[in-house]
């Protein structure tokens, strides 16, 4: 059980200087990769990716509703939140986009570079006790979150009136799901999802739903815009097309520091650092390529595996005496033999981007 100490009735004021504006309205603001430092981001760092504006919700009159099937629906203040036994896990957020910058030929978007991801410590409420308390029906299969924010969404097709942002996740996943009112032991921003919002450890930040106002249990698969259009690619059964939602977080690893473009002097020790992920089996190797990928070294990583928790990592390279451009990777290995690939998996548009990112330096004496 964890308690903080906080006025949980006031969202944390946040300075967003240090984040790079994509766009203003609806706010969606990247945060400088090649700042990391700790396991985990500082608030002020942490990318903000909202389709709608952000709402403003006064956590006095909050409700969360719980019903679908469920034995008993329930709605519940912010102090009946509060009260519920809470939990605290260190989760990374990673936005399905993050990357898209780096795709050619360019792709509809926000333009994320290498920064729509983070990492944090969210505390709230485990789902699985929520929904001990209501009762799942013995036919209930998915959960699905909805925020308060709504709107059109930006690409076709359109619904034809405004929508809520609504994801769903199978209830197997309970265990690896946190309704988080606390980031990195302060109540959430409101760009973060103030007064509550859902954690999904392993997923695809589209998962993690902010603003959340209602829980719905449904029997089947859920249909919405958010599922099926966007945060969606087309798989493929018997010969069949179809559309499947994007779940786990595909296996990826980035380089910080240095980065592109960066002059390095001859003959220098540089340390290579940076960070890898996965929602699939656990990361068991990150290697670094100084040479374009031809040969491979193992980097050390500086922290232990926690499923759904990026691992930090370095490399110390030294420089060589040759002037000339060269070519920094970093790859992920999983324990199932898994290897971060070399090249964009199309199948998954604008999405999902995972495979290698070269990082061109060059050595240049003064
Ligand atoms: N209600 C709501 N929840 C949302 C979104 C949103 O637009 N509305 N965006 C999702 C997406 S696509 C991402 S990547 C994460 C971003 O969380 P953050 O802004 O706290 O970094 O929130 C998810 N939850
Ligand atoms: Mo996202």
């Amino acid at each position: 059980m964890t308690t903080i100490a906080f006025d949980p009735l006031r969202p944390t004021e946040f300075s967003y200087a240090d984040l790079l504006l994509r766009e203003a309205e609806p706010q969606n603001l990247e945060s400088p990769f090649s700042a990391l430092r700790d396991r985990l981001t500082p608030g002020e760092l942490f990318y903000v990716r909202s389709h709608f504006p952000s709402p403003a919700i006064d956590p006095a009159s909050y409700r969360l509703t719980v019903g679908g099937a469920v034995q008993r629906p329930m709605r519940l203040s912010f102090d009946d939140l509060r009260r519920l036994p809470a939990q605290t896990r260190t989760v990374t957020l990673e936005c399905a986009g993050n990357g898209r910058s780096l795709l050619s030929p360019p792709v509809d978007g926000v333009q994320w570079h290498l920064g729509a991801v983070g990492t944090a410590e969210w505390t709230g409420i485990p789902l699985a006790s929520l929904l001990d308390v209501a009762g799942l029906s013995s036919t209930a299969e998915e959960v699905v979150f909805e925020g308060a924010d709504r709107g059109i969404p930006a690409h076709p097709p359109q619904p034809p009136q405004p929508i809520t942002y609504a994801r769903s996740v199978p209830l197997n996943r309970a265990d690896d799901i946190l309704l988080a009112y606390a980031m990195n032991g302060q109540p959430l921003a409101r760009e973060h999802g103030f007064p509550l919002r859902a954690i999904v450890a392993g997923d695809y930040a589209m998962a993690s739903v902010k603003w959340l106002t209602r829980i719905h249990v449904l029997r089947e698969p859920f249909q919405g815009y958010f599922q099926t259009i966007d945060y969606a690619f087309w798989d493929e059964v018997g010969g069949h097309p179809v559309r499947r939602p994007l779940a786990a977080l595909a296996l990826k690893s980035q380089i910080a520091r240095p980065v592109a473009g960066d002059v390095l002097r001859p003959g220098t020790s540089v340390l290579v650092v940076g960070a890898a992920w996965t929602g699939h089996a656990p990361i068991s190797r990150v290697e670094v390529s100084c040479d374009g990928g031809l040969s491979w070294y193992p980097a050390q990583f500086l922290d232990p595996h926690e499923h759904g928790v990026w691992r930090r990592w370095q490399w110390q390279w030294d420089v060589p005496g040759r002037c000339g451009l060269h070519v920094l990777m970093s790859r992920a290995i999983d324990r199932d033999g898994q290897t971060q690939p070399a090249f964009r998996d199309s199948r998954f548009d604008s999405y999902c981007i995972h495979h290698i990112a070269p990082v061109p330096v060059t050595v240049l004496t003064e």
